[in-house]
């Protein structure tokens, strides 16, 4: 069963349990209405997320065309277009359109001609929906070539790669793995993970019988590039025609199709998401789900706890947890101890290594500045664009770093713990069985590995599935208590200084335009140019500073051992939160009678038993 389906269906069993119950008098005592919004919620979520599949290569080995082979429809111009920035998103739509990204108000009817106007006309990506027929789970992105003579296309294509599900990369079949290409490729294994990508040996119209050798020669070659074997590398490696597949479509000869990869192609990419990310996917949702059905779940405890009388004892119930919570902080002391100086060490080290990063980077751009041709630093927002990537790499890469330290650290912690943990847990247990009737924590599993009180989800992040709620700015980062809100303000002040940067940036290049030197080099004898240079490295390096400035400040604020330490305690014993909730419900008015008790607790029983056999 496709995934959509599947996920979809989950969710209308589920829907319908809470509507089969909206008739009950208990659907509005217990708010279930909110419940169900927010599996709407999640379901619209879910529902609008898509696999993003980018294809890239350099320029002329065919790109567009082989994805107007794979929309089964001649939508893409193709055409060399030396200075492209530009990315085309292909969306799968209804209703056809071309439009500049974000804007719906310059759609155009989707043609060929409109494509290409829209493209020439604007320097923003442009998006295309169109319906797509094998692929209405994913969103196809073209890309400028890369090794392309205009100097952003690299950078752009290098930022897009860490962004989408899996990467197709193009060659053509008549020049297979060129110097330049082997190039590029080694640049990005230093950098990226390449096991989502594919490779495509397109035009092999063009080579005929030869095309069996040119693909075992591209294997051998690859295989000892990336230091993977032939045969994993094989079963990601297409012969292609965009050209054959096209006629085959509009002849809707499947041979054709067949025979020059299509099908291959297409089953190739289905699979490898299949057994990669649908998983993952679904252990998302899953988690996500559990969370709002144990507060339904909760809700009903606490009724039945009402009729039977057994609510009157939350309140001691919960100052006995307490007690015992907070002995556990005196008898875990040293352990405690022991983790603050860990992450004090690995907190010092972060801050100095992005200091020193950032210092770095400060000098990079002032290379930069003195080095490219004054029309390079003036085009478009070049000094903005580029501080602000360099800065987003490490960040990113810093802070993932903290952050598996930090997973290291709670691990050893929790090893230490764990005797006293354990005696702690059945004296929770027994009071909590003594004192009020039923516990919900130990009937839901909570999907998602929580390791040391971090809820950890890698997977959201390899999926980088903004809708389900972890910013993919930051990776690693967004999925951990603190450090995601620091990051997040540190990058937003990343974009206002970019943008004095810009401005900065614009002012020099404007003055060094009009005096019509090419290179800053070039007028390296000028005292007075010396000087504007000079001055507009120092505006740099002041704006990074000042970025520096804000994340170093932010790690202080937003990184704390105590605050670690309380939500790993607090996790460690969900059953105070638990109670909290219950007391907080239990003192509502409810309508029904408790003479009635027995029916009641029969209903929402029901609906309990229904509940859970989903999680
Ligand atoms: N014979 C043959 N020609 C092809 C095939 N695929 C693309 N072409 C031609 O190759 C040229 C380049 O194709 P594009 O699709 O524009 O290549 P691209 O990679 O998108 O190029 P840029 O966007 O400029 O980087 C065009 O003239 C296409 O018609 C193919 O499978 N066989
Ligand atoms: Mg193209």
């Amino acid at each position: 069963m496709l995934l959509e389906e599947e996920v979809h269906n989950k969710f209308k069993n589920i829907l319908n349990i809470y509507e089969g119950f909206s008739t009950d008098k208990l659907y509005e005592d217990l708010e279930l209405f909110k419940d169900k919004t927010k599996i709407l919620k999640l379901s619209n979520d879910i529902m609008g997320t898509k696999f993003k599949i980018a294809i890239i290569g350099e320029f002329s080995t065919g790109k567009s065309t082989i994805i107007n082979s794979l929309v089964q429809k001649d939508i893409l111009p193709a055409k060399y277009k030396p200075t492209t920035n530009q990315i085309t998103i292909i969306k799968d739509s209804k209703d056809e359109y071309v439009r500049v990204s974000n804007q719906p108000n310059s759609s155009l009817e989707l043609t060929k001609e409109n494509v290409s106007k829209l493209d020439n006309y604007s320097k923003e990506n442009i998006e295309i929906g169109v319906k797509l027929p094998n692929l209405a789970n994913y969103e196809i992105y073209d890309t400028p070539g890369v090794n392309d003579p205009s100097m952003f296309s690299d950078e752009i294509v290098f930022d897009l790669i860490g962004k989408v599900d899996v990467v197709v990369f193009t060659m053509h079949a008549t020049q297979v793995l060129k110097q330049s290409e082997i190039d590029f490729l080694t640049k990005l294994i230093r950098k990226k993970d390449i096991s989502k990508f594919f490779f495509i040996i397109n035009q092999t119209d063009l080579i005929g019988d030869e095309q069996y050798s040119v693909k075992d020669d591209f294997l051998e070659k690859l295989s000892n590039l990336l230091k993977v074997s032939k045969s994993n590398l094989a079963e990601k490696t297409f012969l292609y025609s965009a050209k054959k597949c096209l006629e085959g479509i509009e002849k809707s000869d499947g041979n054709l199709l067949k025979e020059f990869g299509y099908d291959a192609m297409i089953s190739g990419v289905d699979e490898y998401i299949k057994s990669n990310k649908n998983e993952l996917f679904k252990e998302i949702v899953d988690r996500k789900l559990s969370l709002i059905i144990k507060d339904t779940l909760i809700k009903i405890d606490t009724l039945k706890d009402k009729i039977d009388n057994k609510d009157k004892e939350y309140e001691n119930a919960l100052k006995a947890i307490e007690k015992e919570i907070s002995n556990f902080h005196l008898e875990i002391e040293d352990a405690i101890f022991d983790f603050r100086k860990d992450f004090d060490k690995q907190k010092a080290i972060f801050k100095k290594r992005i200091s020193t990063s950032f210092d770095a980077i400060a000098e990079t751009m002032a290379g930069e500045v003195s080095s490219l041709p004054v029309e390079k630093i003036s085009k478009d927002r070049y000094v903005e664009i580029r501080t602000k990537k360099l800065i987003e790499d490490v960040t990113n890469e810093e802070f993932t770093k903290f952050a598996k330290n930090l997973q290291i650290n709670f691990e050893k912690f929790n090893t230490n713990i764990q005797p006293i943990y354990n005696q702690k847990s059945i004296a929770i247990n027994d009071l909590v069985t003594k004192n009020y009737a039923s516990t919900v924590v130990t009937g839901v599993a909570l999907g998602g590995a929580v390791i040391g009180g971090i809820t950890y989800i890698p997977t959201i992040l390899s999926l980088g599935i903004g809708a389900i709620g972890v910013s993919a700015i930051g990776g690693l980062a967004g999925a951990i208590p603190g450090i995601g809100g620091a990051i997040a303000g540190s990058l937003s002040a990343v974009v206002s200084t970019a943008t004095t940067l810009a401005i900065h940036a614009s002012k020099v290049a404007f003055d060094l335009a009009k005096w019509g030197v090419k290179g800053i080099g070039e007028f390296s004898n000028k005292a007075e140019d010396i000087l504007k240079v000079k001055q507009y490295q120092k505006s740099i390096k002041n704006s990074i500073d000042e970025i520096k400035k804000t994340i170093l400040e932010n790690i202080d604020k937003e990184l704390q051992s105590a605050t670690y330490i309380e939500l790993f305690i607090e996790e460690k014993f969900p059953q105070k939160e638990e109670l909290q909730k219950k007391i907080e419900l239990s003192q509502k008015e409810f309508s029904f009678k408790i003479q009635d008790g027995e029916d009641i607790k029969a209903r929402l029983e029901g609906l309990y038993i229904k509940l859970q056999a989903i999680l």
